[in-house]
């Protein structure tokens, strides 16, 4: 009898209190679904601080040194962080010193989701309405800075709370010295993401795996669309469902378009066919508009001028709630 009540008691005070430790089954839910508040001050703050280095186009003091920044912020919240340095070769034979920059949350699970962005700058504004212009390089607040500064606020989130599944952020280089348009010598579709095409032949980690991938590119212009761009929605539509889901249950429909959009020439392509991993590309491109891309794309105009906080928030947001939630056991 006494046993018994003790039993009881114990039960009750089990059941009936919320400390940590007690937890009931449901509390156990919404651990696993509860991804931190993405901070867009701070993304915000990153790319300022990537901008103010002036272009990060390879080849420069202003690209060496953001790399070294990239780095060491990694190292900061708590990344293993490794940079592959590569010389490749540009559209006109220009040796060019690369860097991808790798970091690495829960490197022994097997489970991975990998995450990425190209942190260089195109050296060429050409396509500016300004002929003078062409061959100024651009600022890249939002071609560049934008997809670099989502995620090292995620990586300061997955420092701060582990996202349990192991991630990998990577920093793509060389991705926008592509063949400009004022080139006289042929174009070559290969000239763009030399940085992924390099890592996706020698990754970072001999038979590098992950379960998939989400590239950002240009997630920062204020009034931003993501349309489910084509290579991602043949070679990962349940990835693309899952991240549109996510979004539009969070409020942010109105950047998440439900409708498909063009196939573009991206970071994506390679990782999915040189790796064998299904990857999605969320970029501001409206298939609707004259060019596709934003006024400022490639022009000397791609400055802080069109970053806005709610369009980061969005993106950050929602990448967030994919990787908290992702559990490949489900
Ligand atoms: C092409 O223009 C072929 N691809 C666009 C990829 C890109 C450039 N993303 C950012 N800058
Ligand atoms: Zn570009």
């Amino acid at each position: 009898m006494c046993v018994k009540l003790i039993y009881l008691f114990c039960m009750v005070s089990l059941l009936g209190c919320k400390q940590p430790g007690n937890t009931t089954a449901g509390d156990v839910q919404e651990k696993v679904t509860a991804a931190p508040a993405f901070n867009a001050d701070s993304a915000y703050a990153c790319i300022e601080k990537q901008v103010a280095f002036g272009p990060r186009v390879p080849n420069t003091e202003a690209h060496r040194a953001c790399a070294a920044y990239l780095a060491s912020e990694l190292k900061r919240f708590g990344a293993e962080v490794k940079v592959q340095e590569a010389t490749l070769k540009a559209y006109d034979g220009t040796p060019l010193q690369a860097q991808n920059i790798i970091g690495s949350y829960n490197p022994g699970n097997k489970s991975r989701v990998l995450l990425f962005a190209h942190w260089d700058s195109r050296p060429y504004a050409d396509h500016d309405p300004d002929p003078a212009n062409h061959r100024t390089p651009v600022l890249a607040a939002d071609d560049g800075g934008s997809g670099v500064g989502v995620l090292l606020e995620a990586a300061r989130q997955f420092g701060l709370k582990n996202p349990g599944v192991g991630v990998d952020i990577l920093f793509f280089d060389a991705e926008d010295y592509g063949t400009p348009e004022f080139h006289t010598g042929p174009y070559t579709e290969n000239s763009w993401c030399l940085g992924s095409q390099f890592w996706a032949k020698n990754p970072h980690e001999p038979g590098y795996k992950a379960d998939f991938g989400i590239l950002l590119d240009m997630v920062g212009a204020r009034n931003a669309v993501f349309f489910k761009e084509s290579t991602s929605m043949r070679y990962a539509p349940a990835i693309v469902e899952k991240v549109w889901t996510t979004a539009r249950n969070l409020g942010y429909g109105r950047y998440f378009i439900n409708a498909r959009g063009g196939g573009i020439t991206d970071d994506h392509e390679y990782v999915i066919k040189g790796r064998n991993i299904p990857c999605i590309d969320i970029i501001n491109y409206d298939p609707e508009s004259e060019n596709g891309f934003a006024p400022h794309w490639h022009t000397v105009n791609d400055s802080m001028a069109n970053i806005d906080r709610e369009t980061l928030k969005a993106v950050g947001q929602t990448v967030l709630e994919v990787v908290y939630n992702y559990d490949n056991r489900k």
